[in-house]
């Protein structure tokens, strides 16, 4: 999308569920005529529809006469449509060689194939959302649990909107007070006081909103969790119990698992990849020996790794070592399972965490063991206003660096002039944060990841 010399007026059309065979399939456009332009197309009249209300009829192609669907088809007239503009929606049978006949006659009609996003651009550019609703709609999509949608449903609301908004009158009330010292500096008028407490409050609301995006990273993009160990110690077993479901293979052979397997799970909402891999031993042939190599190249990539161990027979020499190490090596944090101890009398080693992959007892201790780690880093977030975008997270953190550097000037006693010049990046990076100010390089790439019919 050329946004340079863009017009937001000509007539887009997309698929907006996914090309695959399925019960129904929505075919969107939007542009200024889109209604006339349909309307041919229908053995009904989409003209005299009233807004937002559905029809039901036939699309047929004009040249060949011929019948292509039966259809549903609502007309959305401007501005009260997703794009603000004149909009229509088509909802025809799921059928991948007949959503392509549509695509084809719209496509001969006066529509152009829509890029990706391109939709929501124009609700942007339209007014309808500024850019922090605008990307929680990608959000939205493509998050991975429950809580992670509905903190995404919270910003598509408008939540970290209002927060930016509220930051941004604060310091344009500042900009304002320091032009008037700008414009009568000869105590002609008595100077008011400098609003140190507002700068405080807003160096505080912008550093939670920092701190929070690594929570919100965490929601959006889920974390790796990978159980690895000796070979029979039970790493199967507790994958299946995650999964509530027997996929990956488990008996007392040692060297079962031969590759590695992976699936997300939802740990109480956060996303989660989680591996299981090949039992570490000394191998026995090729095949293992590049099971244990893939073993070691996903433990270098886990957040946390689960080091099991087997509670119903001695620790080996290296598990002692490992248990012993308070801080493991490699980027990860470590959590140590002492699994199978529905078969021994001993008490765990300090440390490690008893578990029973067969009774199930200590699981929920093992997760919320997970979740506390998960969570070490960061500050508990109270408020419902979640960053997950990193383009924001920059420019929260260059607001901040422009507030601290005003709260200095002020401190060193320096020129209202100089003053008003950090606020002014302040107001700029907060306009950018909700699209007031946007360049084109920023909005080309933020749409550029969504859904073609988004
Ligand atoms: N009693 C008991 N048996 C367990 C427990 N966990 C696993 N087992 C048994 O231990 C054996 C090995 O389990 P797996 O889950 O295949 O072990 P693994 O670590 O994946 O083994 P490899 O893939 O060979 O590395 C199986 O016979 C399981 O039924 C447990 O908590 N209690
Ligand atoms: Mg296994």
């Amino acid at each position: 999308m050329n946004h340079e010399n863009y017009d937001p007026d000509d007539r887009i059309a997309a698929l907006a569920t996914p090309w695959a065979e399925s019960a129904i399939a929505v075919i969107r456009t939007s542009g200024q005529g889109s209604i006339e332009v349909l309307s041919p197309l229908i053995k009904a009249d989409l003209v005299n529809q009233e807004s937002r209300k559905m029809l039901y009829t036939t699309l047929k192609d004009p040249q060949s006469g011929e019948s292509l669907d039966e259809i549903m088809i609502v007309p959305f007239r401007a501005p009260g449509s997703y794009t603000g503009q004149e909009s229509v929606e088509l909802y025809c049978h799921g059928s991948l060689p007949g959503v392509q006949k549509i695509l084809n006659l719209l496509f001969r009609s006066g529509f152009r194939q829509a890029s990706p996003g391109e939709f929501t651009f124009r609700a942007f550019i339209h007014g309808k959302m500024d850019l922090t609703r605008a990307e929680a709609v990608q959000e939205i999509i493509s998050s991975k649990t429950g809580k992670a949608q509905s903190l995404a449903l919270n910003r598509l609301s408008g939540v970290l909107e209002k927060r930016i908004n509220h930051f941004k009158d604060s310091a344009t009330g500042m900009a304002a007070l320091f032009a008037i010292q700008l414009d009568y500096p000869d105590d002609e008028v008595e100077s008011p006081p400098l609003p140190l407490k507002e700068i405080e409050e807003i160096k505080n609301g912008l550093k939670e909103l920092i701190d929070s995006y690594r929570v919100g990273k965490i929601y959006q993009e889920g974390v790796v969790i990978v159980l690895a160990g000796r070979t029979n110690v039970g790493k199967s077993s507790l994958f299946n119990l995650f999964l509530k479901e027997d996929r990956s293979i488990v008996s007392d052979v040692h060297g079962t698992t031969r590759d590695y397997l992976e699936s997300w799970i939802s740990l109480g909402g956060i996303p989660v990849r989680l591996y299981d891999t090949a039992g570490l031993r000394k191998f026995e042939d090729s095949v293992e020996e590049e099971g244990i190599r893939r073993t070691r190249e996903v433990m270098e990539n886990a957040h946390i790794l689960i080091y099991v161990l087997d509670g119903s027979i001695d620790l080996s020499e290296e598990e002692e070592e490992m248990l012993a190490q308070s801080h493991p090596e490699g980027k990860g944090k470590r959590v140590v399972v002492w699994n199978k101890a529905d078969l021994s009398q001993n008490r765990a080693p300090a440390g490690a965490i008893p578990v029973s992959a067969v009774t199930g007892q200590g699981f929920t201790e093992l997760e919320d063991a997970l979740r506390l780690q998960i969570f070490a880093d960061t500050s508990q977030i109270g408020a419902e206003a979640v960053v997950d975008s990193l383009r924001q997270k920059e420019l929260l953190e260059r607001a901040f660096a422009g507030v601290v550097k005003v709260e200095e000037a002020i401190h060193n006693g320096l020129p209202v002039d100089v003053l008003a010049m950090d606020l002014h990046d302040v107001l700029q990076a907060l306009g950018e944060i909700t699209g007031e100010v946007s360049s084109s390089d920023i909005l080309e790439r933020m749409f550029s990841n969504f859904c073609v019919g988004k």
